[in-house]
């Protein structure tokens, strides 16, 4: 999109005086940035109908991608990069003398996810638009975000997240599309026409799911597809139901906030609520959407829509196509079912047993009793068929209804035609061992699909100091295709441009150390090796096993203050659940032994630990182009793929990992010489876990630097953790270690040395770095995205589209 910089500060200007009735000079920043949003967002909304238009004219096959979190963060550079007028706009308020990035830091992050999940989720959408496909997103609109984090103490506080206080900027309000969704009361088959049985609802509870559209911008192609999240309200028509206050905020808080605490009985109910309410509303407005513009027969349907389930929160799309295919559409239960399973796919992503959700029936049958009612009929019509062809009892252990639960994840395979890892060691174990037994029923519809990230966020918007030094080398194609990245292992050898890459990874180092020390008051030297972890912390993932490293290198430096060794600043980035305590008790043993560390003046500032609060999108966006060393430890075979190892990479750090997830691809793509691998392989993991032969203990025992380490967590070494340290020492030696982690320790270390080694020798380093950027367009989700494309939803890009303002 052209836009001429005089005209844009023309518009912003007449922006403000419309909107706030005011000149620039006297705007706050709040008021430019909004000025700037509607400016930004009028400019997209002609490619936005037309884009919906064109599928509708076209009768283009859509995806529809059901997920219950969505982590889009700011949306404005990315509006403005994705528009071509980034750089438009930089100069234009420049000009006007203002500076872009801190205007887009009024933005409040849309944080409506836990993290990989969906983030995952939104670098699709922005790759799904980027490559002009056809696909939508169906979600919440949480009123709060996930909560914002603070260190009180050391230990996680967790406050509200009030994104919406300010009012959102992108999204669109379309009450006219508001659907109703029925929920609780009692519901019982009676007849109806032709001898037909028809379910006939009582004492239900009805929510009004209105909508709010945001539309997702594709990367220079005028293709925007729209996000929609459903908000509950109270219809007109229950308003007498409501009279009381409480009574009035029960309901509403159906869509207050992201994951509610799960660990009670009426956090589950809100859950399963949520749940279904996104998923009946979602499928409601897809079925309403066909039959008035596609116009085709419902039995046509899976030539136009396919759904896809992102995780099993939303497995209920399932049952609910079949409700309103045989309740209301009045098809057969065969012809629904056809319908259903052709119309739906599913991505797993985890192989962690409690995330794999279960209802109890009794809850299911007290919330949603018609969705009851159908899984019943879809798990007795399974048994019935499959019994016919398989054995008993691999019958009976992939049936959806099992000990009084209902699995969620055998429904998202029973009911869609294809079921997908996120990572190739990931299928692979869906395969062989979580999800054996459906292997052996429906070979067929397994896949991976290796996860990726949107690139031109994670390189152009968060890195301009990286993306400078890769124009001038390899030209701009990479921009638009990453995979152009790898133009620059003709520069490996190049030792110009690799001190450009150094300098780069300089400017960022310099710009995250001084938001370290606004936000920490901790002083950190740019000249130190930045390593850094950043995700969920979970015990699974490992943060302790990097914990304990610090604690040897502290002890070792205590020991011998002349140790030759690298200055380190060890930066994490993570938040617990608020009812995962070992999660939490690992948080405040981090924070404290940055305390204790931090502020020895033996260790003459040669180990810095940055706990940076309130990990989210935005801050990723910091600490990313500043890694030298990204740290993927979790226990091989736990995590499912992971993406920050994807983004970190592509910013220049090296990976020191185990083989776990996509870190094994990672290796693939950049090489053994360019990446740090450590500890036991997934088979050795599983090994373990069949002979029952590992011993924490004897591992103590045995190994004195093992002991030192962990007695630093008891004997008042790492002060202020009495009862957190003793909880720590207990997981490890008491419950024999469940992640291997002293198991891992020596491997893990003597890599880190290795990591220390090859830092002092700068030539060699940021050539391992630049080898790590050359390779990152290989993990781009525009690839991932044409792949789903392809294999599973069969939806085509547009021809070259163009609107008609062109
Ligand atoms: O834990 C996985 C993570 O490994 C993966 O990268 C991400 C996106 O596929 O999904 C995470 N899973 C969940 O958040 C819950 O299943």
């Amino acid at each position: 999109m052209v836009l001429d910089k005089e005209v844009f500060k023309e518009e912003l200007k007449q922006r403000l005086r419309e909107n706030y009735a005011m000149e620039l000079e006297d705007a706050s920043e709040h008021e430019i940035f909004y000025a700037l949003g509607a400016l930004v967002k009028a400019r997209y909304s002609d490619a936005w109908r037309d884009t919906w238009k064109y599928y509708v004219d076209k009768h283009k096959k859509q995806v529809y991608y059901f997920s219950i979190e969505f982590l889009p963060g700011r949306m404005l550079k990315s509006n403005l990069l994705n528009l071509g007028l980034l750089d438009t706009a930089r100069e234009a308020l420049t000009d006007l003398g203002i500076d872009l990035d801190s205007l887009a830091e009024v933005e409040k992050d849309m944080a409506l996810g836990n993290g990989g999940l969906g983030r995952l989720a939104s670098c699709f959408m922005d790759s799904i638009a980027s490559c002009g496909l056809p696909g939508n997103g169906n979600g919440i609109r949480y009123d709060y975000g996930l909560f914002k984090q603070r260190f009180v103490d050391g230990y996680q506080v967790e406050l509200p997240d009030e994104w919406l206080q300010s009012g959102n900027i992108w999204e669109i309000r379309r009450e006219s599309k508001a659907v109703d969704v029925r929920v609780g009361g009692h519901v019982y088959l009676a007849e109806a026409m032709e001898g037909k049985l028809k379910p006939v609802y009582e004492n239900e509870r009805i929510l009004r799911a209105v909508p709010y559209d945001t539309g997702m911008v594709g990367y220079e192609n005028n293709v925007v597809n729209t996000l929609r999240l459903w908000s509950v309200e109270i219809p007109d028509s229950e308003e007498d139901k409501y009279q009381s206050i409480q009574g009035r905020r029960e309901l509403e808080d159906l869509t207050a906030v992201l994951y509610p605490d799960d660990s009670n009985e009426h956090g589950r109910l809100i859950r399963l609520t949520q749940e279904y309410f996104f998923v009946s509303a979602g499928i409601q407005s897809i079925i309403r959407h066909y039959k008035k513009r596609v116009q085709k027969p419902i039995s046509n349907l899976s030539e136009y829509i396919s759904i896809h389930i992102n995780d099993t929160h939303p497995a209920l799309c399932v049952p609910e196509m079949m409700r309103i295919l045989v309740d209301e559409e009045d098809l057969s239960w065969e012809q629904a079912w056809d319908i259903t399973g052709k119309v739906m796919s599913y991505t797993n992503h985890t192989i962690m047993a409690e995330a794999l959700e279960k209802w109890s029936i009794d809850l299911m049958k007290r919330t949603l009793p018609r969705m009851y009612q159908i899984i019943e009929e879809i798990d007795a019509r399974y048994v019935q068929t499959m019994r016919e062809l398989h054995p008993h009892d691999l019958v009976e252990r992939t049936r959806i209804i099992r000990n009084g639960q209902v699995h969620m994840a055998h429904l998202s395979i029973i009911g869609s035609h294809s079921t997908n890892g996120v990572a190739k060691l990931h299928s692979d174990l869906l395969k062989s061992v979580v999800l054996h037994d459906f292997y052996i029923i429906y070979p067929d519809r397994f896949n991976n699909k290796t996860n990726g990230i949107a690139q031109r966020r994670w390189s152009q918007i968060v890195n301009e100091p990286m993306s400078s030094v890769l124009d001038e080398t390899i030209g701009k194609t990479w921009r638009k295709d990453p995979g152009d990245l790898k133009l620059l292992m003709n520069y490996q050898s190049d030792q110009a441009v690799l001190d450009k890459l150094a300098e780069a990874k300089k400017i960022n180092k310099q710009v995250l150390a001084d938001y370290i020390l606004e936000t920490t008051e901790i002083e950190v030297s740019t000249d130190a090796i930045f390593d850094v972890q950043i995700k969920r912390l979970h015990a699974y993932k490992r943060q302790l096993l990097n914990l304990l490293h610090i604690i040897k290198l502290y002890q070792d430096l205590k020991e011998n203050p002349d140790l030759d060794m690298q200055k380190r600043v060890f930066i994490f980035g993570a938040k617990a659940a608020p009812s995962y305590h070992y999660a939490k008790v690992i948080i405040k043993c981090i924070n404290e032994a940055a305390n204790l560390i931090n502020n020895d003046s033996d260790i003459k500032d040669r180990i810095k630990i940055v706990f940076l609060p309130n990990y989210n999108v935005s801050l990723a966006e910091k600490i990313i182009p500043a890694a030298d060393v990204s740290e993927q430890i979790s226990l091989a075979s736990k995590e499912a793929s992971g993406t920050s190892n994807m983004k970190l990479m592509l910013n220049g750090a090296i990976t020191l990992a185990t083989l776990d997830g996509a870190n094994v691809e990672i290796r693939d793509a950049v090489g053994d010489d360019n990446i740090y691998i450590f500890g036991l392989t997934e088979k050795e993991v599983y090994e373990y876990y069949e002979n029952q032969e590992y011993s924490a203990q004897q591992l103590y025992d045995e190994n004195p630097i093992i002991r030192r380490v962990l007695n630093a967590f008891i004997d008042g070494t790492i002060p202020n953790i009495v009862y957190e340290g003793r909880e720590i020492f207990d997981s490890l030696i008491k419950y024999n270690d469940e992640y291997f982690l002293l198991r891992d320790f020596d491997s893990y270390v003597k890599a880190q040395e290795e990591i220390g080694k090859a830092y002092g020798d700068q030539s060699f380093w940021q050539k391992m770095s630049l080898i790590n950027i050359a390779n990152g367009g290989r993990f781009s989700s525009d690839e991932t995205v044409r792949r789903y494309a392809e294999d599973i939803w069969k939806i085509e890009p547009k021809d070259s589209f163009v609107t008609e303002k062109g």
